[in-house]
């Protein structure tokens, strides 16, 4: 039986997009599946007031297609989600992609057929096709979470997940709104639903370190020098280990300078809209504890000397995890937002939530009566994509069976026992921990290369053996465990979602190294996978 689709990529988000411009070039009949009605990924789901990218927009876009990247024009440093929903629609069109999408269906099962070494796809509109290979450009962060509270259902007034927000504009003037959250959705949304509500109820379980975005307008001059030197600056990000360019960068420990001058750095780079790369300022703020507790203290300073209310500011200094071990968040008046007179924190660590009410939201110590609630509690991260679907493997092997006690893999990029089937930013990669675009479109040219390899050598299957994928699993977890990072409750260790093992998902060995890996593997004749 020979298959409908050589390839069917699930999602048309901007790796998603890319893997069907990328296919297509070589010559595969492909289909492209994806839930929304349009393309966009997170920046068509995350369209709450506020969304906006927190990398430098010339940086987060496409880098492989030159007139795209010196015609485009972002608007701002960092970019609205309105912006970049824009980008996404005008790749679709500009390289007539949207053709090969069906967008409003979800994939909802897959099953690999041994005998036929393909994929049958299977979605929520009833459509089954047949494909070689599929590439899950499913996303990281897009499977919703919203936590289990008592009587969630009951609650009279609106409600909404920053990630599932509506098309239509939500108002918020004259009403009591609640948020629960305070991670980057919940640090974005928050000022600007202060800005019009009556009152606004902040609920916080931990406070975490957020640097002011000093977003701005695009400078033309900037913009021109940077488009004119694009391909420099784009080698410059693929050279870094998280993708970016690295403007602060700066090879000495915390402690090889005084106090004096170390103050002076940090203040420099907090002033400098260099974001989380303040974190950069010094090479042992992620792998010394003391190192971060330096810089944790800096900005817990900046925090006291904004936030009026010294009681309000100390319960927004973070104090439950070393700096960066959970995704830092950039801002825009964030801390200044609890001056205002009609926000209120409410610390849900010292009194937990107890349900949800008709009326509003009752914690251990105090009942809230609210018109609105926003959920900005975040995603079941990494896995939970793949996982809310049905996927069964070699000898009937469910995935959900499979990760059972952690997001098994080899790259990041495939899983043993489940042959033809590609990760785009799948755990085990560097996927949220470094910039998404350039390293979604490197590893959707990696697996392009692999499919090109199969098709001309005649194979039909390939997939990782359990030795390569266990070797690579110790592999990640020895580079994480030599940082800071497995010390939080992060959703990078899946500590958000109750019940969900406890592994730190990404690779953390930074960008360039695992491209060479990922090369090295291939050189060396395709260890750690079988083809057939
Ligand atoms: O989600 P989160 P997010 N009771 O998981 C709280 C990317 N992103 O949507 O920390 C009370 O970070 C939870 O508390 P705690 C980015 O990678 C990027 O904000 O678990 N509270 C936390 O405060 C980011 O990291 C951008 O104790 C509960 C919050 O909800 C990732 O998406 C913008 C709770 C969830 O924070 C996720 O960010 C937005 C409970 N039962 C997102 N359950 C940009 O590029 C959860 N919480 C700018």
């Amino acid at each position: 039986m020979s298959p409908e689709y050589d390839a069917v990529v699930i999602g048309a988000g901007f790796t998603g997009l890319y893997a069907l411009y990328r296919l297509r070039e070589l010559g595969m009949r492909i289909k492209g599946y994806e839930a929304g009605e349009g393309p966009g990924g997170t920046w068509y789901w995350n369209r709450y007031p506020g969304a906006q990218v927190d990398i430098e927009s010339l940086t987060y876009s496409y880098s492989f297609d030159e007139d795209l990247q010196q015609e485009w024009h972002w608007p701002e440093d960092f970019s609205k989600q309105k912006d970049l929903e824009a980008y996404a629609n005008h790749v679709a069109d500009r390289f007539d992609l949207r053709k090969l999408i069906q967008f409003e269906t979800r994939v909802d099962r897959l099953r690999f057929d041994e005998d036929e070494d393909l994929w049958h796809v299977h979605t929520d509109a009833g459509d089954h096709v047949t494909a070689r290979y599929v590439i899950a450009a499913t996303g990281s962060l897009n499977a919703t979470n919203i936590p289990e509270f008592k009587g969630r259902e009951s609650f009279a007034g609106e409600s909404y997940h920053t990630a599932q927000w509506p098309k239509e504009r939500v108002e918020f003037a004259g009403k009591r709104v609640g948020v629960i959250g305070t991670g980057s959705s919940g640090v974005q949304i928050i000022p600007e639903i202060a800005k019009e509500a009556a009152h606004l109820t902040v609920f916080q379980r931990t406070a975490n370190f957020s640097m002011p975005s000093r977003n701005r307008p695009m400078d033309p001059e900037f913009e021109r020098e940077y488009k004119k030197n694009y391909r420099a600056y784009r080698e410059k990000a693929a050279s870094d280990r998280s993708a970016v360019v690295p403007h602060i960068e700066r090879d000495r420990s915390v402690f090889d300078v005084g106090e004096e001058e170390r103050e002076r750095i940090l203040n420099e780079a907090w002033a400098a809209r260099s974001g989380f790369r303040f974190i950069r300022s010094f090479n042992d703020v992620l792998t010394d504890a003391a190192a971060n507790e330096v810089l944790a203290e800096f900005v817990r300073n900046k925090i006291r000397q904004t936030v009026r209310d010294p009681e309000v500011a100390e319960l927004l200094c973070p104090k439950t995890h070393p700096l960066g071990t959970k995704r830092p968040l950039l801002d825009d008046g964030y801390y200044e937002t609890f001056n205002r007179d009609n926000v209120e924190l409410v610390d849900v660590r010292t009194n937990p939530i107890v349900e949800i009410t008709p009326a509003g939201l009752r914690t251990t110590a105090h009942e809230y009566e609210l018109d609105m609630l926003v959920y900005a509690t975040g995603f079941d991260a990494m896995t939970g994509a793949l996982t809310r679907m049905t996927v069964t493997g070699v000898g009937g092997g469910d995935l959900r069976d499979k990760w059972a006690h952690g997001p098994a893999n080899y790259l990041g990029l495939v899983i043993a026992g489940f042959p033809n089937l590609f990760m785009v930013h799948g755990p085990g990669s560097p996927s949220v921990l470094a910039q998404m675009i350039t390293t979604g479109e490197w590893q959707v040219d990696w697996i392009g290369d692999r499919l090109k390899y199969l098709r001309d050598n005649g194979y039909r299957r390939i997939e990782a053996t359990a030795d390569a994928e266990a070797a690579w699993g110790q592999e990640t977890k020895a580079i994480a465990d030599a940082t800071l990072f497995p010390r939080a409750d992060s959703w990078y260790v899946g500590a958000n979602i109750p019940g969900k093992p406890r592994v730190f998902m990404v690779y953390i060995g930074g960008f360039p190294a695992y491209k060479q890996r990922c090369d090295e593997v291939v050189a060396e004749g395709y260890r750690g996978f079988a083809l057939s």
